[in-house]
């Protein structure tokens, strides 16, 4: 018959140092995963990379869209261009429009120096562009087109989030850099129906699809990579591609149909 006898006191006490060095190891382990998304992105001149291009597709039939019809600020809001919804923008040939397509894995690779200066734009009571591809380390320009104000409300929690009123005499504002990649929800509190998407990148490997629902990666080193397709709605699609050197890379995706989604 076994009994069980207590350890004695040194015992327990190096149970409980091991007990603590694995709690230490558990919590090494958490910082070393989170941390992982965050991995330092480095830039070198790229030459002879091959670039990716293709066209997003919708599956679905497309409604008529509906007017948004202004509920302030008429006289400007919507005055010289109608205000549609964005949250599904396929055009005749069921092209889908500001669907970001990024390389979610790439660590090296061109500067984000070559990209353009990150603005936002509030003209007729609109963000213009509906999705913003911004990189950090960037300055972030809040324009305002109209004679009214706006007010700039991010949703960002990696980054600090901005609440911040546009008079219509202050044309633009300068904020400062993003640091953490990010997706950032915008919307303007004096216009419920004013919102824009901020896609903060730590690598230009990042673009929007144009109105027919095309978009274009240059100057990528040859490898494999993770392509992930992200949209406000119909949410992501992610594959696989190998791209080789000087070498053109097709990648088309197709979003299936979801019924509650009602488009432009
Ligand atoms: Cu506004």
């Amino acid at each position: 018959m076994r009994v069980q006898i207590p350890p004695p006191a040194f015992e327990i006490l190096i149970l409980r140092r091991k007990m603590r060095i694995k709690g230490l190891l558990v919590t090494l382990l958490v910082l070393v995963s989170t941390n992982h998304g965050l991995a330092k992105y480095e830039s070198y001149a790229v030459e002879g990379g091959g670039s990716l291009t293709g066209k997003v597709t919708y599956a679905g039939k497309i409604s008529k869209p509906k007017k948004i019809i202004p509920t302030a600020d008429k006289a400007v809001c919507g005055a010289h261009q109608a205000i549609y919804p964005e949250d599904l923008v396929v055009d005749s040939s069921q092209g889908m429009k500001n669907v970001v397509v990024t390389i979610s894995n790439i660590t090296r690779g061109r500067s984000t120096r070559s990209m353009p200066q990150s603005v936002l734009d509030q003209k007729g009571c609109v963000f213009r562009p509906h999705v913003l591809i911004a990189p950090i380390g960037q300055p972030l320009t809040l324009r305002n087109s109209d004679g009214v104000i706006h007010n700039i409300h991010t949703q960002s929690v990696k980054n600090p989030a901005v609440n911040l009123a546009q008079p219509g005499s202050v044309k633009e504002i300068s904020l400062s850099p993003f640091k953490v990649p990010e997706l950032v929800k915008v919307n303007c509190d004096v216009h419920g129906w004013m919102s824009s998407y901020i896609w903060v990148t730590e690598h230009p490997y990042t673009v929007v699809t144009k109105e027919d629902g095309s978009y274009e990666i240059p100057d990528i080193p040859k490898g494999k990579y993770q392509i992930e397709f992200w949209h406000e709605t119909l949410g992501k699609i992610t594959r696989e591609v190998q791209v080789g050197a000087d070498e053109v890379t097709k990648l088309d995706v197709v979003y299936q149909a979801k019924e509650e989604v009602k488009g432009k």
